[in-house]
């Protein structure tokens, strides 16, 4: 497997519910490396610009409203396979698909409110990295746990 970085956003409900240290647990342990973690409050032009894609469908306006309602926290992850890896962990973008055990799956019972954003590919990876984070940002390190996981 090929080590990645992937690039993922803790949506405003979840400082607002007050579950940060429970989503960034379940991160941590499925083995990610945290290499770049901030706090934010982003404007409609850098929601817009990240969510650019969706431009024009009906549930833009609310993802944008959403995205911008409180502060955020995003996140650099490295890992094996991370793109894909990290994807799994957050479970099926519709709420009624997303199973149980999955982040998306045990938070949340609304698509349009769901917890996570994680990149899709390692191409949408690199541009949202590059979007929200300076180069000076990103920490690599390791661990002594890194052969167990
Ligand atoms: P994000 O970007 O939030 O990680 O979600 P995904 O990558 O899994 O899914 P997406 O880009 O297709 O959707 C972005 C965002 O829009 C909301 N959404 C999506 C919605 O409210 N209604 C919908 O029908 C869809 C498809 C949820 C996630």
């Amino acid at each position: 497997m090929a080590i990645e970085r992937t690039f993922t956003m803790l949506k405003p409900g979840v400082l607002a519910r007050r579950i940060a240290g429970e989503i960034i647990s379940r991160i941590e342990r499925k083995g990610f490396d945290i290499i770049g973690m901030k706090l934010m409050q982003i404007t409609p032009e850098l929601a817009r610009q990240h969510y650019k894609e969706h431009e024009g469908k009906a549930f833009f306006d609310e993802l944008i409203s959403y995205i911008t309602s409180g502060p955020v926290i995003a996140m650099v992850l490295e890992g094996d396979c991370a793109v894909k890896m990290l994807r799994l962990l957050c479970g099926s973008t519709k709420a009624e698909e997303a199973y149980p055990g999955t982040l998306r799956g045990d938070y949340a019972m609304h698509t349009g409110l769901n917890i996570i954003h994680a990149s899709d590919s390692v191409e949408s990876a690199q541009r949202e990295i590059h979007l929200f984070f300076r180069p000076d940002e990103l920490i690599g390190w390791k661990d002594g746990n890194n052969d167990w996981i």
